[in-house]
């Protein structure tokens, strides 16, 4: 098992990731901007397979068409000199002054027709470089104030959006699914649809409800407080998961944006043990772009934002290294048998039983002693915990 990052890993970076310049709420660039084609030959460079982008990542909000046509040459370029794909492509409507209440949620109703219009002529760049995926991060899409924001309207709004959307690729004839990024705030002080299991819900309320997913992000979601990997398989689980970011957060507090598996590093190991294998138990497994939105911290120069993007693809090499050996471990297979991990995938009713069976089933109900059921013994779940993060530290081979 190569610890050495091919085009076959899948590994992409958004363009705002490797372009940051460590601008924050407190202080101004640290770093000169980057150049998008030194950024793609980098990338290449370093092992990875694609890059992803916002608009305005790769031409200035404002841009005449000529400015704008001149990057999107460059970039064309660029990918066909290193073979970098582009597997997903995304808005910025959170950037402009025009969007400070929004894009698609916003009170006012000519920003809201503008927004989808900067989003169609997205749509077919997305469609011209042969992105599959397109997301939507609906960071300015909220409030701070309950009494300024009609929830109820702003999602029917989202509705309508994501609805006009699909309606347009599906015309167009582009294979392009849509992917919604949930985030619970920052920049707003709430944000809609604000984890996977509110997006979840919401993308059932749509016309093509096949042609959305969601784009989770580890550390959106434990701003939450929510555990990551329990929600991946619950995507994975409804067929929902269509593209993953992957980063760092260590806790409840601002979006850090870390290198993936410097923040909770547990979860990055269930985590890309889920993606790799689908669970303990063979369910659904993710075989997509694994997509790095992180931000190299603006402590670093230049060349410590290309190790960040290498630390990234090496952690998740060395955690899928380490899941392997996990799963080969005969130790860590009893260890499962004894927890019964297996037991929870047979059905719980046999083969046609009804409840009328159950019901007669004395030894389910009259005759169960749950008191004595277990007799005092455990499951061992903390024993088969320990081996795990024995795997994890490499303690076990
Ligand atoms: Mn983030």
């Amino acid at each position: 098992m190569s610890l050495t990052p091919t085009r076959a890993d899948k590994f992409s970076f958004g363009l705002w990731t490797i372009g940051y310049n460590g601008t924050d709420p407190f202080g101004g660039p640290t770093r000169a901007d980057l150049d998008v084609v030194h950024g793609v030959e980098k990338l290449s460079e370093l092992g990875a397979y694609g890059l992803t982008f916002h608009d305005n990542d790769l031409y200035a909000f404002g841009a005449t068409d000529a400015e704008r046509q001149k990057q999107i040459d460059r970039l064309k370029q660029a990918m066909a000199d290193t073979g970098i794909v582009v597997p997903m492509v995304t808005t910025n409507l959170f950037s402009a002054p025009v969007f400070k209440d929004g894009g698609f949620t916003s009170n006012d109703r000519s920003v809201r027709r503008y927004a989808i219009r900067k989003v169609l002529r997205n749509i077919d760049l997305a469609a011209e470089l042969g992105a599959e995926t397109f997301v939507m991060w609906g960071g300015r899409e909220g409030s701070e104030y309950d009494a300024a924001k009609d929830v109820q309207a702003a999602l029917e709004r989202y509705r309508e959006a994501v609805n006009l959307l699909g309606d347009y690729v599906t015309e167009k004839g582009y294979n392009i699914r849509f992917a919604i990024e949930p985030k619970p705030n920052e920049p707003r002080g709430d944000i809609l649809l604000p984890t996977l299991g509110h997006a979840l819900a919401f993308i059932e309320t749509l016309e093509r409800p096949e042609l959305v997913g969601i784009n989770p992000e580890v550390g959106h979601e434990q701003m939450a407080g929510l555990n990551f990997t329990a929600g991946i398989a619950q995507a994975l689980y409804q067929g929902k998961l269509f593209h993953i970011d992957l980063n760092g957060q260590r806790g409840i507090k601002y979006d850090q944006d870390l290198v993936f598996g410097h923040g909770d590093l547990q979860n990055a190991f269930s985590l890309v043990d889920l993606l790799e294998h689908g669970g303990p138990n063979g369910g659904a497994s993710y075989d997509g772009p694994k997509h790095f939105d992180y931000k190299p911290s603006r402590t670093e120069d230049e060349s410590g934002v290309w190790d960040s993007v290498s630390a990234n693809m090496r952690m998740y090499l060395l955690l899928r290294e380490r899941a392997q050996a996990f799963r080969a471990d005969p130790e860590v297979q009893q260890a499962l048998s004894d927890a019964r991990v297996a037991e929870l995938a047979q059905p719980t009713l046999n083969d046609g039983e009804t409840y009328t069976d159950l019901l007669a089933d004395r030894s389910a109900f009259e005759d169960f002693e749950p008191d004595s059921y277990f007799n005092a013994k455990g499951f061992g779940f903390v024993r088969l915990q320990q081996l795990a993060l024995e795997h994890l530290m490499g303690a076990r081979s």
